[in-house]
């Protein structure tokens, strides 16, 4: 049967991407390094095909032809972050007057263009002189950071209504500190906390100084990578994996950004393990009175636990995964290109979810999105005919649409990602843009998919 998905008024039909995956110009106008440009320099061999973030989409040099082309696929905003190494090339101190007129000029485009620009302040991109006195293990960068915040609020906060603190602030902790995956690589349970716990603290006090600063019509929020955690059987010992699972990977920002206060499971459980970072006093009225007003949802795939097979190995580091093993889900649908499950009905448990447990907090599909490598077999006269994206997307927003008839406060879905851009570690393999790269010439191509996102705005909505 055909159904009709239509969307409230004013649905946010757009894309994310950040600074460091899209704008390139690593070393150009007085940028300083972040950890990722230290990091390629040092190791090019640990990112795919050795391409690192030096050029990456080059937007810095041709955002006026890419808002153009975000306009001309029908987006009405599009969120973006600020590179704290451009702005402040050595986290804190001096201003680079350059990266001020980039920001200036790239905000002033897109609001030309209609389209309503999402700044979020952090992703993934330390600056490398923090980094060198500890980064976020160091209560000194909450406070740049604070600093770095309030500095964006008053030099763009006339133009720039939506902020948000970070983007999915467990991965440079948990990636960072405790997978090995990012820079700076260690495997340190209680060092990633400690990461974590500080991260919050610097939320905290970047929405006290957003408030003080008053912008008018302003918001803040925060997107989080959130996963509807299933446990393999409804079993004791599986349901009680998948309630840790889901303290560490959702509850854990959730909790302090939503409710403004930690969750007292996770607490019991950390301090049972002697995982308890150092905290201060104060932090806790902190955290309580400075909650985000919005939260944005990156949504890709579900997690799906089942208690552990075997006792962990009792000399080996802590990790996460003491307490539950992952369950492959015989028939579970992959994108084999990222090794994620494609599970749509997941978008939906997860915004149902908020409403039932965390006050129906206004909140949004900040990135969703589908990867696929060697994304050129599908050219076809010149253009990527990209219809697995088309239905990925279609159906991940029948489920959005679902949730929204059911009165979930959902205001808008932003895909990963408008043009093919630069991946932490993966680099190009994966290919996500409704617009494609050729990394050769950078001339930009719209995907079908991207001609069909144009027309999903401009109904507000599809047939199916
Ligand atoms: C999210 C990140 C993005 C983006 C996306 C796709 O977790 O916020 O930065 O990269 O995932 O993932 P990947 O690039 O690893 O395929």
């Amino acid at each position: 049967m055909v159904k009709e998905y239509k969307f409230p008024e004013g649905f946010w039909w757009g894309s994310a991407s950040s600074a460091p995956q899209m704008e390139g110009a690593s070393k150009e106008d007085g940028k300083g390094m972040s950890i990722y440009d230290y990091w390629y320099e040092k190791e090019p061999e640990r990112f795919f095909n050795g391409i690192g973030p030096d050029i990456a989409s080059d937007f810095y040099h041709r955002y006026k032809e890419d808002i153009k082309l975000m306009k001309e696929i029908g987006h009405n905003s599009f969120r973006t972050s600020i590179s704290w190494s451009r702005l402040i090339p050595n986290g804190i101190g001096q201003i680079n007057n350059k990266a001020v007129d980039f920001y200036r000029d790239m905000i002033n485009e897109m609001i030309a263009n209609g389209i309503e620009p999402f700044m979020n302040l952090f992703h993934f991109d330390m600056p490398l002189e923090l980094q060198k006195i500890g980064g976020w293990e160091n209560r000194e960068v909450v406070d740049a950071y604070v600093n770095y915040a309030k500095t964006c609020f008053e030099l763009f906060g006339d133009k720039v209504k939506m902020w948000f603190t970070f983007n999915e602030p467990i991965a440079p902790a948990i990636e960072g500190y405790l997978y090995g995956a990012h820079y700076p690589n260690i495997v340190d349970f209680r060092r990633a906390i400690q990461v974590a716990y500080n991260t919050i603290v610097a939320q905290a006090k970047a929405i006290k100084v957003f408030k003080e600063h008053q912008i008018k019509n302003g918001k803040i929020g925060v997107i989080l990578n959130l996963y509807p955690v299933y446990p393999r059987s409804n079993h004791p010992a599986d349901v009680k994996a998948a309630q840790i699972a889901d303290l560490f990977f959702n509850r854990s920002f959730l909790d302090p950004s939503v409710k403004g206060e930690l969750s007292l499971e996770l607490v019991d459980l950390l301090r049972e393990y002697n995982l308890l970072p150092y905290t201060k006093e104060e932090d806790k009225e902190l955290i309580k009175n400075n909650k985000v007003d919005i939260l944005g949802v990156n949504y890709y795939q579900p997690k799906r636990v089942k208690a552990k097979e075997y006792l962990p190995n009792p000399y080996s580091p802590i990790m996460p995964e003491w307490f539950f093993d992952y369950y492959e889900m015989p028939g579970r649908r992959m994108n084999i290109s990222r090794g994620w499950e494609i599970y749509e009905k997941g978008i939906y448990d997860l915004l149902k979810r908020l409403k039932d447990e965390y006050g129906n907090i206004t909140c949004f599909i900040s990135e969703n999105g589908m990867g696929v490598q060697d994304e050129e077999r599908f050219l076809q006269n010149g253009i990527i005919e990209d219809d697995y994206r088309i239905e990925f997307i279609k159906e991940h927003l029948k489920w959005v649409h679902k949730a929204i008839e059911e009165g979930c406060n959902v205001k808008g879905y932003h895909l990963w990602t408008f043009m093919d851009n630069w991946s932490f570690l993966n680099a190009y393999k994966n290919r996500y843009g409704l617009v494609s790269v050729d990394l050769k010439t950078q001339k930009r191509t719209i995907k079908k998919s991207g001609y069909w996102y144009k027309e999903l705005s401009e109904n507000n909505g599809f047939v199916d």
